[in-house]
């Protein structure tokens, strides 16, 4: 008992000692909020308002509000579909470039409450949030800060009508996940019988820091998307493409809605100041707007699915548009695009090759930290080097000779984004061949390559900007 209690502090020492330090958070890291977008990847973008019934993409702000008259409109078919398509949300547009509201603003007469459908009583914002909150979706608002039919557009004036605005959709509607403030501007427009160009300043008309402020005061979960965030960009296309080098990261400051940042926008910036990720919005027919004509032209499900890798898997989140038609529902030929895409996914990914199979890494942390982290399943643990270690291998023993042409690799962001370069080789006799090479990695990248036979895979960190930090690692054999 004496000589116990003599070395107990030794014990003690010795134990705290050898208590395994966790990495600290490098550079910008995401919120709460950011991180469950992060996890959400893909989500539907509802455009919906006059032009579907005009067909057009820009409505000029003079269409009569009799126009929108959808027969048979049912948010639950939407719902029910982005579900069923494996997506987390929908976006909505309650309000384009033409001003007309989707909701009965206060505000304006340019409504649904002056339109023909439900006697002027509906509220397409409604039955959508009650169609998300049925089956589990989020739901999120487009506002145009452009507004067509406003007669007081381009002065102070409209800023106060754009926020009272925003004001209803934020609290009339429950949760709302994300705020969509378009750059688009093209000038001309009705502007309450005008019929003028109105220019305004980008960089100055919109004062958007006290929009932004109003969204964090009624919604504070919420996540505001412009070119320049606050918390999300665009990815700086429309073509559905990600960027494959794609760091989280901006330096917003420098930046504003509608201004020509297209590169940046794809790639942000590596040394940027806050955690800005990029969102791919993507149209899965030619226009946003749903047009007779483009029935037949909806995109194919592998077609969406070249689309899902340059989004999803270039560690963007995918916002795809499906545009309801003038019975305000999904046209067939979208539907059955959206869940053939569903199940290509649900193929490509159907078997996991590398989850529990034995791994070892050149260097590790130390306890807590090893390299079975990476193929566990569980997104919380990681393998981690040491602080000064910034390129590691890990190895994964696949037991035996496997066909693969899938790879999945995340990063714990939760600490920031780290990873500069990547390789993955597979072993090949006795030498390692390099099957794909990257520059960043993020929330998640998926990489395809030409089918390789092999019992080993190993994953090699190049380069990290701080010691790397992986999630999980995961191999398919595509189809
Ligand atoms: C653009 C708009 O001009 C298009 O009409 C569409 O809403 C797209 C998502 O954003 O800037």
């Amino acid at each position: 008992m004496r000589i116990l209690l003599l070395i107990l502090p030794f014990i003690i020492i010795l134990n705290s000692c050898s208590e395994i330090k966790p990495p600290e958070p490098f550079g910008p890291v995401p919120t709460e909020s950011q991180l469950a977008w992060h996890d959400m990847e893909y989500y539907m973008f509802a455009h919906f308002t006059v032009n579907t019934f005009t067909d057009k993409e820009w409505g000029y702000g003079d269409e009569k509000e009799s126009v929108f008259n959808p027969s048979a409109l049912d948010c639950r078919q939407w719902a029910r579909v982005a579900k069923e398509a494996g997506m987390k949300g929908i976006i909505i547009t309650a309000k384009h470039h033409d001003g007309f509201c989707l909701w009965p603003s206060k505000f304006t007469e340019h409504s649904v409450k002056n339109s023909p459908w439900k006697d002027g009583k509906g509220d397409v914002v409604k039955e959508l949030s009650e169609a998300c909150r049925e089956y589990g979706l989020k739901l999120g608002i487009y506002l145009s800060p452009w507004d067509r039919n406003s007669p007081v557009y381009g002065t102070p004036a409209y800023l106060e009508y754009y926020r009272d605005q925003l004001k209803e959709l934020l609290s009339g509607y429950g949760d709302i996940f994300e705020v969509w403030f378009d750059g688009a501007n093209g000038g001309d427009g009705y502007y309450g019988g005008a019929r003028e160009m109105r220019r305004i300043d980008n960089r100055t008309y919109y004062d958007w820091p006290v929009t932004v402020g109003i969204v964090r005061q009624l919604q504070p979960g919420a996540l505001i998307f412009s070119d320049a965030g606050p918390d999300i960009r665009w990815v700086g296309n429309e073509s559905g493409m990600g960027s494959l080098t794609n760091w989280c990261l901006l330096n917003r400051d420098q930046m504003y809605p509608g201004g020509d940042f297209a590169r940046i926008l794809g790639e942000g910036h590596e040394d940027g100041k806050f955690w800005v990720p990029a969102e791919v919005d993507v149209s899965i027919r030619r226009g946003w707007f749903w047009h007779p004509s483009e029935d037949t032209l909806v995109r194919s499900p592998e077609n969406l699915m070249e689309l899902y890798y340059s989004s999803v898997g270039r560690n963007s989140n995918l916002l795809l548009n499906v545009p309801p038609d003038r019975m305000g529902q999904l046209n067939a030929n979208d539907v059955k695009s959206l869940i053939a895409f569903r199940e290509l996914r649900e193929k490509d990914f159907s078997v996991e090759l590398a989850r529990g199979k034995k791994a070892t890494a050149t260097s590790v942390r130390g306890k807590g930290y090893s390299a079975s982290n990476v193929n566990d399943g569980d997104p919380v643990t990681y393998w981690a080097t040491p602080d000064d270690v910034k390129a590691a291998s890990i190895t994964i023993d696949l037991g035996k000779e496997t066909k693969i042409n899938r790879l999945v690799a995340q990063e714990y962001i939760r600490l920031g984004q780290r990873v500069t370069g990547f390789r993955v080789e597979s072993l090949k006799g006795d030498k390692w061949e390099t099957v794909i090479e990257g520059t960043t990695i993020g929330h998640k990248i998926i990489r395809k390559f030409p089918e390789v036979t092999t019992s080993k895979i190993r994953f090699t960190i190049t380069g990290a900007k701080a010691c790397p930090l992986i999630s999980n690692i995961e191999l398919y054999r595509a189809p």
